[in-house]
């Protein structure tokens, strides 16, 4: 698995000695020279591999929003990073991202002599993915806050350059911050201290990635039912846990989260959320023995092939209780928010990189007679996806703007609801979009984009998992209503009174009025939509729930800005806002505009076509079920 092969630009070359290669050459070559010339023309180069250059700089979207925001101090330091990681990124990162598709993680249960020994072995690009992430900071530059509340959206846009180069590791990354954020939550207790400092540490020598074991056999969606982990105290304080996990992604890490029900003096639990209790557990010792863990084996996954999804028995697996008892859900739940953060990044980087191949392919492919760019149909479909992934990047950018004021201390009370809210909105949403972005984009090189050896489906493959872990599409617009009555209804108050604002004050610049007309209307429905379904009817809110998601995630990736003379700190930052920059081009009026043109609020459409009502519910069951 050490012996990693490299993916060549004509294809894979394998590692088969030099002389053999050279010799092989030299056939060739002289079989060509023997070939008839319309052979021999047919064998040679037929198209252009379509390439990207330095991920930073070509990403003007990306450019022009931190220049619009960052402070200029700011900007002028992280620029220089971002130039000089885009540039590894291409030259280093991108190689060994294919090295980890080709080497995925082998799993070795027995040694040769009948000892169970339980491996899982990476390989060396895998692994130097895991120093390169320490050496650039990657969870480092979010709790060191050097640049106080722009360090997070910082990491992120490093994260986002990362994540479609990053061969997997972008999975690990989400965890780890997932646990350090849970740690600094808890106030960085001592016990945890020297696992925060790995976790956060620049030193390849000294980070460390977490785990996060949640789903087990009877569920991933229902942790509240579906945990059957029992955790027994023990005379020291700690804690042993015992059961089975069934999905646990990169079972590689070095340590996790995991939750468990405490059993009593009797061996009794508590069922349901209630019962359950967040643990912190080292995977293996200082001699790299695991802790009590058995491995049963690897997940055989569609994609995201790089990382070793495992199945472990946990058999008095020694893990230190780090949440209130009985509070293991709500703890936990301050990690998932920043992995479905991570998701999000995921979603944006592949819906970025598709489109950034699918351009440069546009303008070296030549089809009847011409190049692909010069075809409008062609440009008018790649141009309806670059109008998704800006609407999509702008949504990610003011999550991580606010996920930075709220680590300050710096967010208002609007400011946290509307994070709360905007995270799983942004998570399902994003998800679902990078999906259809992936597979719209592969049709874009024809036979090319299915081809396994163009590296296209490993990105398809990667991006169809996005709107399954951390939380699926329905479960996330389930969290979308909890949010919303756990609030009363505050959160949708502070996403309704941002809006409104904002589209008072942008309504004074001409060109972008068909746009804040329609943002209106689409606010106007949803109002609608809110005020006659009321809280008590819940069969039509949780039927709707997807829907309002949608809707929300449109109107606010949509909106306008709070006016041109306004400080560029101030809430929204969206397609409208950035079109309304004084500096602002064409191509974001008319993203902008395009944007808006699209479907708004679908949930006010679905309602008025009846979809929500309690007879639809038995309609469903019906058709789906077959029963008349
Ligand atoms: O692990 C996985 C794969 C790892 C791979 C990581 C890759 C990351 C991306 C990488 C990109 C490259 S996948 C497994 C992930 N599992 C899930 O996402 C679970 C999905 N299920 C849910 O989210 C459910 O909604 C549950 C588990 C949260 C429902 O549980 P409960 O117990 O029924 O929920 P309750 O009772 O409504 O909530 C319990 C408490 C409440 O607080 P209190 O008690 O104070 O009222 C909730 O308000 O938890 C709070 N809470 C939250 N708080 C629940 N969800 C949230 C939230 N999202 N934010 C804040």
């Amino acid at each position: 698995w050490d012996r990693c092969q490299m993916l060549s630009i004509n294809g894979i070359s394998t590692t088969a000695g030099q002389e053999q290669q050279a010799s092989m050459q030299e056939r060739r070559v002289l079989e060509d020279l023997e070939m008839p010339p319309a052979r021999r023309e047919m064998e040679t180069l037929f198209q252009e591999q379509p390439e990207t250059g330095n991920q930073y700089l070509e990403d003007t979207l990306l450019r022009s929003y931190l220049k619009t925001h960052l402070p200029p101090k700011v900007l002028e330091e992280v620029h220089q990073d971002l130039e000089r990681f885009g540039n590894r990124l291409l030259t280093k990162i991108q190689p060994l991202s294919w090295e980890c598709e080709l080497n995925p993680p082998v799993f070795r249960q027995y040694d040769a002599w009948g000892r169970r020994v339980d491996e899982i072995h990476t390989c060396s690009a895998w692994r130097r993915m895991k120093e390169i992430s320490a050496e650039e900071g990657l969870i480092a530059e979010a709790y060191e806050r050097r640049y106080s509340n722009w360090s997070r959206l910082y990491q992120a846009v490093k994260l986002y350059l990362f994540s479609s180069s990053s061969g997997g590791f972008g999975c690990p990354l989400a965890m780890t911050d997932g646990a350090a954020k849970v740690i600094e939550s808890l106030g960085i207790p001592g016990s945890l201290k020297n696992a925060f400092d790995h976790l956060t540490s620049r030193d390849p020598k000294k980070f460390w990635t977490s785990g996060q074991w949640m789903t087990e056999r009877r569920g991933g969606s229902d942790v509240a039912n579906g945990t059957e982990t029992v955790a027994r105290k023990q005379p020291d304080g700690t804690y042993r846990l015992y059961g089975f996990k069934w999905f646990t992604s990169a079972a590689d890490s070095d340590v996790t989260l995991t939750l468990a029900r405490i059993a009593d003096a009797e061996g009794q639990c508590t069922q349901g959320s209630k019962g359950l209790s967040l643990f912190f557990l080292r995977v293996r010792d200082e001699e790299g023995k695991l802790n009590s863990i058995q491995v049963q084996r690897l997940k055989d996954k569609l994609g995201t092939r790089q990382m070793a999804t495992a199945e472990l028995w946990l058999q008095g697996a020694r893990a230190e209780l780090i949440s209130a008892e009985g509070r293991g859900v709500a703890a936990i739940s301050n990690m998932l928010n920043i992995t479905r953060m991570h998701n999000i990044i995921a979603a944006v980087s592949s819906m970025r990189r598709m489109i950034s191949l699918s351009r440069d392919y546009a303008c070296k492919r030549v089809a009847f007679g011409k190049l692909l760019k010069d075809h409008p149909l062609h440009m008018q479909t790649v141009a309806r996806m670059e109008v998704q992934v800006r609407g999509a990047f702008l949504l990610l950018m003011e999550i991580v703007r606010l996920l930075g004021l709220a680590e300050t201390n710096l967010a208002s009370e609007q400011d946290l609801l509307l994070l709360r809210l905007l995270i799983p909105v942004t998570k399902l949403y994003t998800g679902k979009q990078a999906s259809a972005v992936a597979v719209e984009a592969m049709e874009s090189f024809g036979g090319q984009g299915y081809m396994e050896d163009t590296g296209l489906p490993v990105i398809l493959r990667d991006t169809l998992v996005l709107s399954i872990w951390e939380g699926t599409t329905n479960i996330l617009s389930l969290d979308v209503l909890r949010s919303l009555a756990k609030s009363q209804g505050q959160v949708m108050a502070a996403f309704l009174s941002a809006v409104q604002k904002k589209l008072e004050l942008a309504s004074g610049t001409e060109e972008l009025s068909p746009g804040v007309q329609r943002t209106r209307e689409a606010i106007g429905s949803l109002q609608q939509f809110m005020e006659a379904t009321g809280s008590e009817q819940a069969l039509t809110m949780e039927l709707a729930a997807r829907d309002f998601s949608y809707s929300l995630a449109q109107i606010y990736a949509g909106r306008a800005k709070t006016g041109i003379t306004e400080p560029w700190n101030g809430l929204g930052a969206l397609l409208m806002e950035h079109a309304a920059r004084p500096e602002a081009s064409s191509t974001d009026v008319c993203t902008a505009l395009r944007w808006c043109n699209q479907e708004l609020c679908p949930v006010a459409v679905e309602s008025r076509r009846g979809s929500y009502g309690g007879g639809a519910a038995l309609q469903d069951s019906a058709l789906v079920l077959g029963n008349s």
